[in-house]
C-alpha cells in the first residue's frame, strides 16, 4: 500500500515512518505518494531492523493430517458460521499464502482464532494450538488457552503468540509456505467449540 505523507511531513529532515503508520513492505523500500505538490514519487529506504508483517492471513484448505471437526472449512472467514470442534478432535488449517520478502529473519507469529466454547456451561472450551513446518509431519509445542464464553453470548477472540515468539524455533521462509506451514487446533474439553475463524500473521525483519 502506498503510505500518504503530507508536505510538511516530507520536508522534515528525520521523520519517523512508523510513528506515521505501520507501513507494508515491499522489498527494502517503501513509497511515500505525495500530495500533489511533489513531482514525482518517492523512495526511502528502510533502516535495518525495520519490522514488517504479513498482516492477518485466512486459511483455504484444511484437513491435510487432521480433520476431527465438523464443517472445518467454516473457520475461513469470519462470518458468524462455524466450525464444530469435536471434543479431542484435531483440524489443520493451511494455505495461507504469506508473502515474505527474501532475505528476511522472521521475529514472531501470531495466531487469532474467534469462536466460543459453544451451547454447555460448565469449565470452558480449552484448546491447543501447534505449529509445522513440514507439512504436518513435525510440530511446535502447544500453546493453549480456553473459550469461557458461550455461544449465544457471542464471539470473543483469542490470540497467541507474538511479535516477538517463533513458537520455540528458528523459522526459515519457505517453512511459512504453503506446503509445508500448518496450523493445528485441538479441542480438549468436554464441551463443543464452536470456530468462526482462524487466522495467522508472520513477523519479520528488514
Ligand atoms: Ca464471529
Ligand atoms: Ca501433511
Ligand atoms: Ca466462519
Amino acid at each position: 500500500m502506498a503510505l500518504k505523507l503530507s508536505m510538511p511531513q516530507l520536508l522534515r529532515t528525520n521523520y519517523n515512518v512508523t510513528a506515521i503508520g505501520q507501513p507494508s513492505l515491499t522489498g527494502d523500500v517503501i513509497t511515500l505518494e505525495n500530495d500533489g505538490d511533489m513531482p514525482e514519487w518517492t523512495k526511502i529506504k528502510l533502516p535495518e531492523g525495520t519490522m514488517g508483517n504479513t498482516g492477518y492471513k485466512s486459511p483455504t484448505a484444511t484437513g491435510d493430517d487432521y480433520s476431527g471437526w465438523d464443517n472445518p472449512t467454516n473457520a475461513y472467514i469470519s462470518n458468524d458460521t462455524d466450525a464444530e470442534a469435536g471434543n479431542n478432535q484435531d483440524q489443520d488449517y493451511y494455505n495461507f499464502d504469506f508473502t515474505i520478502p527474501e532475505g528476511r529473519t522472521i521475529t514472531g507469529i501470531r495466531v487469532s482464532i474467534e469462536g466460543s466454547g459453544g451451547f454447555e456451561t460448565g469449565t470452558g472450551w480449552d484448546f491447543q494450538i501447534k505449529l509445522s513446518w513440514d507439512g504436518g509431519a513435525s510440530t511446535t509445542s502447544a500453546k493453549s488457552d480456553t473459550f469461557n464464553n458461550l455461544y449465544d453470548e457471542g464471539d470473543t477472540i483469542k490470540t497467541l503468540g507474538d511479535a516477538e515468539d517463533t513458537w520455540g524455533r528458528t523459522w526459515s521462509i519457505d517453512e511459512l509456505s504453503n506446503t509445508n506451514f500448518r496450523v493445528q487446533v485441538f479441542g480438549d474439553g468436554f464441551e463443543e467449540g464452536l470456530i468462526d475463524h482462524i487466522q495467522a500473521k508472520i513477523y519479520y525483519t528488514v
